[in-house]
């Protein structure tokens, strides 16, 4: 686990650094069947939580070594991170150059130490979200803890005051509203994979539903 998230963290220094080699993804960047769109689509359940930044809490916990509750200022007290990645939404819209601002999540890995029995990630929201994430991707060096994009606080419509960002995988793995981060070695379904998404929702093999047949009855998104 501390060598995933040292060597994270170098590999987001180098590229820092302009020293990593050039990610040639000119031709390959818009991953199959999505369409580039100028704009910043809103997708939720519809509620948007307004927690004031006083009553605001993150707590982290499951299987770690120290499990922590941050306040605002404490998430804003962490070493801050940035950078520019794409948004990739299972609907089919991709936005390119997203300027994302706030804590790397291997600086959280590194408060709170998960165990080395933590595979998987449940992140919970305060409109009611959750989804699950393998731990493997979170661990990237270009996910994040987002209190910012495009150099100004995050718009309440998408997710303030905090939200992951996890921009290798489809979008609906980036929760909004961030309320809760929990490691776990159980595989839990969160909100959309319960209605038949993708676990592991890597949009560049089109990776987005866990079987080719929908259950009956569930709603999809779109
Ligand atoms: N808390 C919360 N997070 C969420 C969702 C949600 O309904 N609630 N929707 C997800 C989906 S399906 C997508 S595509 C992205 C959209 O993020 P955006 O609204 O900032 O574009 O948020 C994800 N995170
Ligand atoms: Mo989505």
């Amino acid at each position: 686990m501390k060598d995933k998230w040292i060597s994270a963290k170098e590999r987001w220094a180098r590229k820092m650094a302009g020293q990593a080699r050039p990610t040639a993804r000119s031709t390959d960047r818009l991953p199959p069947g999505q369409r580039e769109v100028k704009d910043f689509p809103v997708l939720d359940l519809g509620i948007k939580p307004r927690v004031p930044l006083n009553e605001w809490r993150l707590r982290i916990h499951g299987m770690v070594e120290n499990p922590v509750e941050l306040t605002w200022e404490d998430l804003n007290a962490l070493p801050q991170f940035s950078d520019t990645s794409d948004f990739h939404c299972v609907t089919t819209w991709s936005r390119f150059d997203l300027a994302w601002e706030g804590v790397a999540f291997f600086t959280i890995a590194e408060l709170v130490k998960p165990r080395a029995e933590a595979s998987h990630v449940v992140f919970q929201s305060y409109d009611g979200y959750d989804t699950n994430v393998e731990l493997d991707p979170c661990m990237d060096d270009d996910v994040l803890i987002a209190t910012k994009v495009d150099g100004a606080p995050l718009p309440l419509e998408h997710g303030a005051p905090a939200r992951m960002v996890i921009p290798k995988l489809y979008a609906w793995k980036s929760a909004k509203f961030l309320r809760e981060i929990r490691f776990t070695d159980a595989h839990e379904l969160g909100y959309w994979e319960k209605r038949g998404y993708s676990d592991t929702a890597d949009p560049w093999i089109e990776d987005r539903f866990r079987s080719e047949q929908i259950p009956p009855g569930y709603a999809t998104e779109w």
